[in-house]
């Protein structure tokens, strides 16, 4: 892929500097407050300064479950954009690119040209980001494959461009990793012959020496750790185990057998300085893992890529709700045969999915005080099926009905077929080079110091089924706000104003 420019932004509020991009922001917001039956609105604003890393530097990637289908798609999509490959089907030749990505293949409205038409510009172009071809990637897992048999294993490419990648692929293999069976499901056992061996504590040293091995040999300035192994079965957060970090760190020494292997990468990952991100759903970032994430300096996001049924209905939700109709019933059944359907045929690791697939609606619902009466929710119902035939190709069929004007009811059933890897790929590129970019903001009010955003990257949550924010903060699950949220902050980086869809060029004479 050609690599593209950087945009620059003429403005009094901007200042570029080697290093820096620093942008003078007005932040509007409207406060509300209620007395009685009494609503008042009052805009508020804030001038905040806005600075942006301009150092991007060369950035690691390392996956927990390299070897899965998610790991071997990601590093064969990687190497397929890098070297800019081609490969023959039945429907002819088709060339590499990153779609899915909201990066590297979708738009932000920058703003109008002299004709007051919208001028659009990919994501990337906006602020420095890492480019794709530029990522070193490393891992672990279980499984001992290298990642051309890997790739062979999860028949999620296209045979001639597996040729085409084998003999690099092959060259790539995963370190030993941690396998608790008490975590995965049982049914993972026969893979599990890669193994880091020893007390948790020992294994956490291990992961520490392995970042420490990555960063040194590629001379790397960033690592992210990311998240792509089997949905373990959450753990059961105690008190004076999981709620602190001096806590977590004395039960990770005492071998507790409440910490999981994935708490385990998230502690290691946090403290050699790495961004921790969790694609699957069960609970590694614990209330101490975050506050161990605090104390270092060190961010974290999380959990369960939201790829294709969840953001889907992360839209028809909040359009049916946002046109005024009440969906009451929402039943979400998909089935799937790949390693991770597999896995999740455990009633345990299903729970962990069932739970991130569930609570998706909660904030939609709960915006609409006039469809629904307080702590009012849809029934909401999801099953997952293990079908080994259909293998990654997982089909997903939703029913949504509503209640409509004077009690009628509207249904809506949906057919989707959600290519699992190749969808879900994607999210893990942006979540890499998001997270990278999110690192390298600060902001300050007036003349104090700058300080970074919050450790949990919750403007991540696009990416994500059950956004992980900080203590306190309200979760967004509507995509669209999501979205919005991206490319206003990526705005705000520049000192330009939120997209606000006015129009008015084209509405007031
Ligand atoms: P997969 O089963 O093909 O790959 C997971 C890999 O993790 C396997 O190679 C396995 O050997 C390895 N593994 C298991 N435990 C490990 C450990 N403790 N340390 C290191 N490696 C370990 O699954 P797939 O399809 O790649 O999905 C990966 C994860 O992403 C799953 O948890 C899945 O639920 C989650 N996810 C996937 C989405 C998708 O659309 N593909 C979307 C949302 C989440
Ligand atoms: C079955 O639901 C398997 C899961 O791992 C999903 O494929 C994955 O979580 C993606 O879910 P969704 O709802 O975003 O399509």
């Amino acid at each position: 892929m050609e690599k593209t420019p950087t945009l620059v932004v003429s403005s009094p509020n901007i200042k570029y500097t080697d290093e820096y991009i620093y942008s003078d922001y007005e932040y509007e917001e409207t406060l509300v407050t209620r007395n009685g039956e009494e609503i008042t609105a009052r805009p508020i604003r804030k001038t905040l300064g806005i600075r942006t890393d301009r150092r991007v530097g060369k950035v690691g990637v390392m996956l927990v479950g390299w070897g899965g289908n998610n790991g071997s798609t990601f590093t064969a999509a990687v190497l397929a954009n890098r070297h800019q490959l081609s490969w023959n089907t039945k429907n002819g030749k088709m060339d590499s690119n990153w779609w899915g990505s909201i990066t590297q293949a979708s738009t932000v409205r920058l703003g109008i040209d002299e004709k007051g038409c919208d001028v659009h510009v990919p994501m990337c172009q906006l602020l420095p980001m890492v480019h794709p071809d530029d990522l070193v990637i490393d891992g672990w897992d279980i499984s001992p494959m290298n990642l051309a048999e890997s790739m062979v294993r999860a028949k999620v490419i296209d045979y001639d461009l597996q040729q085409k990648l084998k003999k690099e692929m092959a060259s790539m293999k995963p370190r030993p990793a941690i396998y608790d069976p008490d975590f995965i499901a049982a049914n993972q056992a026969d893979r599990a012959t890669n193994l880091i061996r020893g007390t948790k504590y020992e294994q956490y040293l291990q992961v520490r020496a392995d970042i420490k091995d990555f960063r040194d040999k590629n001379k790397l300035d960033k690592i992210i750790v990311l998240w792509t192994a089997n949905t373990e079965r959450f753990c059961e957060v105690r008190a004076g185990v999981h709620d602190t970090s001096e806590n977590i760190e004395r039960a990770l020494r005492d071998n507790n057998s409440e910490i999981s292997p994935s708490t385990i990468f998230a502690l290691a990952a946090i403290d050699e300085n790495c961004i921790y991100i969790n694609g699957s759903p069960q609970n590694t970032l614990v209330g101490g893992v975050v506050e161990r994430a605090e104390m270092r300096g060190v961010f974290v996001a999380g959990d369960d890529f939201k790829s294709g049924q969840t953001k889907l209905k992360s839209v028809l939700v909040d359009f049916l709700v946002s046109a005024g109709l009440k969906p009451v019933s929402i039943v979400s059944y998909n089935h799937l045969g790949n390693n991770d359907g597999k896995n999740l045929s455990a009633p345990k690791q299903f729970r962990s999915k069932e739970i991130t697939k569930s609570n998706v609606v909660d904030d939609m619902v709960e915006s609409n005080q006039v469809l629904y009466k307080p702590g009012e929710k849809p029934d909401h119902v999801v099953v997952i099926k293990y079908v080994p035939y259909v293998g990654d190709s997982k089909r997903a069929m939703d029913e949504y009905t509503s209640e409509i004007l004077l009690h009628g009811t509207n249904t809506i059933v949906v057919h989707n077929t959600c290519e699992d890897s190749l969808l879900a790929v994607p999210l893990i590129l942006d979540l890499v080079l998001l997270a990278d970019l999110f690192s390298r903001f600060a902001f300050r009010e007036t003349d104090n110091s700058y300080v970074r955003l919050h450790a949990v990257l919750s403007p991540l949550a696009y990416l994500l089924k059950a956004p992980l924010v900080a203590s306190g903060a309200p979760v967004v699950n509507a995509l669209f706000k999501q979205r919005a949220n991206i490319d206003n902050l990526l705005r705000a980086a520049l000192a330009l104003p939120p997209n606000n869809n006015l129009g008015l060029e084209h509405k007031v004479p």
